[in-house]
C-alpha cells in the first residue's frame, strides 16, 4: 500500500498531536513539513483552508482535522482506543480546543488581546486549567483515569505552550497536579525521537518519512 502523507509543522500543536498518535500506533507516513507563511501549493490543493496538519491517504481521502487524523490513527492500529471512555474524552477534547485554545491564544499574544491585561490573560487561561484539567488530575494521575489516553496525547501539546509563555512562573505558581501531569506526559517516547527536526519540504524531494526509523 502506498505511504499516507502527512504536512506537518513541528511546533504546531495540531500536528504534535497528530504526529503523536501516529506515533503511538506504530504507523508510518511520508512526512512534509511546511512553513506557515510560505506554505506549498501543494496543500493548497489539497485543503483549501490551508491549516496543518493534513493527512492525505491512498484512496485519496484527505483528513484535515488533528483530532480526525489521531483517530483514523486509532483505526488502524487500536492503542489508546476511544472506546475506553470515549465521549467522555471526546468531550474533554473539544471543550478544550473551543474554550481553552483561545484562552491560550490571548495570553500567548497580550498584544493582540488589550481588552485585558496580561494578568487577567494569565487568570483566566490558569482558572480553567484548574476547573477542567486539575479537578481531574486531583482524583487520578492522567486526565480520564490512571493511564495515558488520546485525551492527554491531544491535550498536552497546548498545556505544554502555556507552561512555556512563562516557565519560571510555571514552575512557582502553577498547580503541582499540572506540573507533575505535564512533566509525566513530556516523559513519553514521542519526545525524545518523534519531535526530530526536518527540513523543509519542496516538491520534488526524496520523501521523508515520520517516524524516520522503525
Ligand atoms: N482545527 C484544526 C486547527 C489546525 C491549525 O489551526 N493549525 C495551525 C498551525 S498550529 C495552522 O495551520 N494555521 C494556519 C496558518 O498559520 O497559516 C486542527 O485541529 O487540525
Amino acid at each position: 500500500m502506498a505511504t499516507p502523507i502527512l504536512y506537518s509543522f513541528r511546533r504546531c500543536p495540531y500536528a504534535m498531536r497528530a504526529r503523536w498518535a501516529i506515533w503511538h500506533t506504530q504507523l508510518r507516513v511520508e512526512i512534509r513539513e511546511v512553513v506557515l507563511r510560505d506554505k506549498p501549493t501543494e496543500l493548497w490543493a489539497v485543503s483549501p483552508k490551508g491549516t496543518v496538519p493534513v493527512l492525505c491517504l491512498p484512496d485519496g481521502q484527505v483528513i484535515t482535522e488533528s483530532l480526525e487524523i489521531m483517530l483514523w490513527a486509532l483505526g488502524q492500529n487500536s492503542a489508546w482506543h476511544p472506546n475506553a471512555l470515549g465521549a467522555q474524552q471526546m468531550a474533554l477534547i473539544l471543550q478544550h480546543d473551543t474554550e481553552f485554545k483561545p484562552l491560550l491564544d490571548a495570553y500567548k499574544y497580550p498584544e493582540r488581546h488589550l481588552a485585558l491585561s496580561p494578568q487577567q490573560h494569565q487568570d483566566n487561561a490558569t482558572y480553567w486549567l484548574e476547573t477542567n484539567i486539575c479537578n481531574r488530575l486531583a482524583a487520578h494521575t492522567y486526565l480520564i483515569d490512571t493511564e495515558f489516553r488520546l485525551s492527554d496525547a491531544a491535550i498536552a501539546p497546548f498545556i505544554r505552550q502555556f507552561s512555556a509563555v512563562a516557565p519560571d512562573w510555571f514552575l512557582q505558581h502553577a498547580n503541582p497536579l499540572l506540573q507533575q501531569w505535564l512533566a509525566r506526559v513530556l516523559q513519553d517516547d514521542f519526545f525524545a525521537a518523534g519531535m526530530q527536526k526536518y527540513p523543509r519540504w519542496q516538491a520534488g524531494d526524496s520523501p521523508s518519512y515520520f517516524p524516520a526509523k522503525q
